[in-house]
């Protein structure tokens, strides 16, 4: 019905041709399997994050199955591309909306969506940049580059694997916005893309706690994000969650290379409420934590 190969090309900012490929991915997005639609974010996901492959790999020769939890993805609340926008190929799959998240002192808004037919296909987590909260440096920022970018790179329904938005850009923009906003330093650079996979612990059969999780990763020379506790949340709360550290990465800038963290592999461990029923949504005060594996750092 469809044709499935297709040739992809790429204009760099200057309208050269940079990058020609094949692509096994043509598909209407409205069409699009959920599976191949995961599959296709999981190989970008892990083919940019090396320590992705290696984490999975190391839970398979375990003798593991992974499970995912979830997945996130992170935009801007500009009519455009916001939360609404990038939910859609999920909705049009059958996912529903289900909770909503603040975190104030990041200026972050988010929302988390369940497919109701499949319990075991991953959530989705969205959050947005609440712009009128910010600075009015990261307001012109994003407001200048959105009337300089070339609008069909966001108009088209494959939005959720366009990665970076912006081109070119400036290590010295990047560092400004890390000042005040570490979330719009990253969005800056790696834009639409799912930023973590997330293992479910529930689903492992021989690591049963969170603890026996992170003495794994740790023990291979993972570095977990500690930011308020190498575990975030509790039993009580229904949900024990940790992640490592963003991988580093080098980045072309316009004014050369620099390494800097990309994207994150989390871990959560659900357990049932008074009605017995597996707690399903997520936790401000865990997730404000979780954003912080994205953080800027650099290699001991
Ligand atoms: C999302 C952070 C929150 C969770 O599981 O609480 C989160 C992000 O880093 O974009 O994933
Ligand atoms: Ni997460």
């Amino acid at each position: 019905m469809y044709d499935n190969i297709t040739i992809e090309f790429s204009l760099s900012c200057s309208g050269d041709l940079i990058y020609l490929r094949e692509s096994r991915y043509s598909l209407i997005l409205k069409d699009m399997d959920i599976n191949l639609l995961f599959s296709r974010l999981w190989d970008e996901y892990s083919q940019n994050n090396p320590s992705v492959k290696q984490i999975h790999s190391l839970f398979e020769s375990e003798g593991e199955e992974l499970v995912n939890d979830h997945i996130a993805f992170r935009t801007l609340d500009i009519d455009k591309m916001n939360i609404d926008k990038l939910a859609e190929p999920f909705i049009s799959n059958g996912y529903v909306q289900k909770g909503e998240y603040y975190f104030r002192e990041k200026h972050l808004y988010a929302r988390h969506y369940e497919l109701p037919s499949d319990q075991k296909a991953p959530r989705v987590f969205i959050s947005q940049l609440v712009l009128k909260d910010c600075s009015p440096f990261i307001r012109e920022t994003f407001y200048g580059l959105m009337n300089e970018m070339n609008s069909r790179k966001i108009e088209s329904a494959e939005m959720i694997f366009k990665g970076s938005v912006f081109c070119p850009i400036s290590f010295e923009t990047y560092s400004k916005l890390r000042e005040e906003s570490e979330y719009a330093a990253w969005f800056y650079v790696f834009g639409l893309r799912a930023n973590h996979f997330t293992v479910s612990i529930n689903n492992l059969r021989k690591f049963r706690t969170i603890e026996q999780v992170n003495d794994l990763l740790k023990s291979h020379g993972f570095i977990l994000n500690s930011s308020g506790g190498e575990v975030k949340g509790t039993q009580k709360q229904l949900l024990q969650q940790s992640s490592t550290m963003a991988d580093i990465v080098p980045v072309q800038f316009r004014e050369g290379v620099y390494e800097i963290p990309s994207c994150y592999y989390e871990f959560a461990l659900r357990f049932p409420g008074e009605d017995g029923k597996v707690f399903s949504g997520f936790i401000e005060g865990s997730a404000d934590k979780i954003f912080e594996s994205t953080n800027f750092y650099t290699r001991k």
